[in-house]
């Protein structure tokens, strides 16, 4: 692309309301000139300082000559600025007046606003970065937790795209070694090339396939961890959402029945975003309105991330149908946490009748007993085996192509055995592979994929 083609483009990069410090960004090649339009200072021209420098300067209105405000001038040539273009940052006073009104003036002196994601894009598109690292700029600034923080730090760093970026150069290379092959020789493939191209093939299957276990973690790093509370009415369900909360949010009452509608809150655990979920108790009941909050609760349980089975052992235990869980416990250990409530009260629960659930935590939210043991628990249960360095784990974009380029080299390695005809299929089964590798770094994607990603990105970023 010729850079006469590409416009200037601005916006405010920080979030707007009440702050310090607001940031109009410019970016384009002719940044520099419009910005020196407002920039009023003494001393050198703006256009004949060194980029890498701030300056202290008025903002003017050009075509008033007012004082809008007055603030920072950060100066950065292309290609060492984010977007890789000629680039000015205007720090001026935080707020919603002094922003807009210095953007409105950069708009009138001949940039353009840009579109949400547009300055990652042309960092994107000039080769600053690629398009997993221009998805971990909008994972980080929407990351709730540490955690999240750190696994999109992991991706901007490109501990993404580099595996991507060697498994697609792999992936061309097998296909290559394929294609060679057809205009050497007709007839099948000698032995030694065959058993190379399988090596090769099942390397690449290996690696994806260690990508692809980290969906879970990505989207629980991404959207937050489902997790939420069951049990029968009375449990002490409400109670918990609250203790884990440290606020009194839902409405706690002896009476069985109390919570109907589902009550879903944030809170950050040990760098972990939780949504938690405190839902009506189960049971069968007369009340229309009870029986569509328990019909809302088991949904919900059936769709957690994680669940948390209050057993209230002050009550027998065939009240409180624990078995109805018992088929996740058994099929998805991991997605379920049994926890027997109120142990300040006298037990009429018998030990070995929950002997099969395990581990199970034993809390009294009375006395505050066992919740650090919960909480610990739930970390554990929600985190990774590594706990020491957050890896970046892939988005649901990455995971569907991994799943795309798994299934073309299965299908590529079944036609390597045969004749001309199936090693023309092969190798187009293998470039399939590697067109589908390339989209998750950006080697081959399409205008419609970076506006998808591009649109979801806030403006200014
Ligand atoms: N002694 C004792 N009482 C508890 C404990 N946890 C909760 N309770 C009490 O049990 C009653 C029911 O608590 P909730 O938190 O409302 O129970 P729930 O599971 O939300 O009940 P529903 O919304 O009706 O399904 C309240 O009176 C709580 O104070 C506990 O550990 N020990
Ligand atoms: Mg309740």
């Amino acid at each position: 692309m010729s850079t006469a083609l590409i416009d200037t483009i601005a916006a405010i990069a920080t979030a707007e309301g009440p702050a310090g410090v607001a940031v109009v960004r410019l970016s384009g090649p002719d940044a520099w000139s419009i910005a020196e339009q407002l920039v009023r200072h003494p001393g050198t021209p703006m256009t004949r300082r060194r980029a890498g420098r701030f300056f202290h300067a008025q903002i003017a209105d050009p075509a008033s000559g007012a004082v809008m405000d007055d603030g920072l001038v950060l100066l950065f040539r292309a290609p060492a600025s984010f977007t890789g273009e000629d680039v000015v940052e205007l720090q001026v006073h935080g707020g919603l007046a002094p922003p807009r009104a210095v953007l409105r003036a950069v708009l009138a002196a001949g940039a353009r606003l840009a579109a949400p994601g547009e300055f990652t894009r042309r960092a994107f598109l000039n080769g600053r970065i690629d398009l997993t690292q221009a998805e971990a700029v909008m994972d980080l600034v929407h990351a709730r937790s540490e955690r999240a923080a750190q696994a999109a730090r992991a991706q901007l760093a490109g501990g993404l795209g580099q595996k991507i970026e060697a498994l697609y150069g792999d992936a061309i290379a097998l296909c290559a070694d394929v294609e060679a092959q057809l205009d050497f020789e007709a007839g099948e493939l000698p032995p030694r090339v065959r058993g190379e191209a399988e090596a090769v093939r099942t390397s690449i299957q290996e690696r994806i396939a260690r990508l692809l276990a980290t969906t879970r973690e990505g989207a629980l790093l991404r959207h937050g961890a489902t997790v939420v509370i069951g049990g029968c009415p009375n449990a002490g369900k409400s109670s918990l959402l609250n203790a884990l909360l440290g606020k009194d949010r839902a409405i706690v009452s002896h009476k069985a029945g109390t919570t109907r509608d589902m009550i879903e809150e944030s809170v950050v655990l040990d760098g972990i975003h939780l949504r938690l979920t405190d839902t009506a108790g189960l049971r069968e009941t007369e009340s229309f309105v009870e029986q569509e909050g328990v019909a809302r609760a088991r949904h919900a349980l059936e769709n957690a991330d994680l669940v948390i089975y209050l057993i209230d052992v002050s009550r027998p235990l065939a009240e409180q149908h624990p078995h109805l869980f018992t088929r996740i416990f058994r099929e998805e250990p991991s997605r379920i946490l049994f926890v027997r409530n109120k142990i300040d009260l006298p037990s009429r629960i018998s030990p070995d009748s929950l002997a099969d659930l395990s581990p199970i935590i034993s809390l009294s939210l009375r006395t505050g007993e066992g919740l650090p043991e919960l909480k610990a628990a739930l970390v554990r249960q929600l985190g990774t085996e590594n706990e020491a360095t957050v890896q970046p784990a892939v988005a649901e974009r990455h995971s569907a192509e991994l799943a795309t380029t798994a299934e073309a080299l299965h299908k590529g390695g079944e036609l390597l055995t045969g004749d001309d005809s199936r090693l023309v299929l092969a190798a187009g089964e293998f470039r399939r592979a590697a067109d589908a590798l390339g989209r998750i770094i950006g080697k081959s994607c399409s205008k419609d994929l970076l506006d998808s990603i591009f649109s979801r990105f806030c403006l200014g970023k």
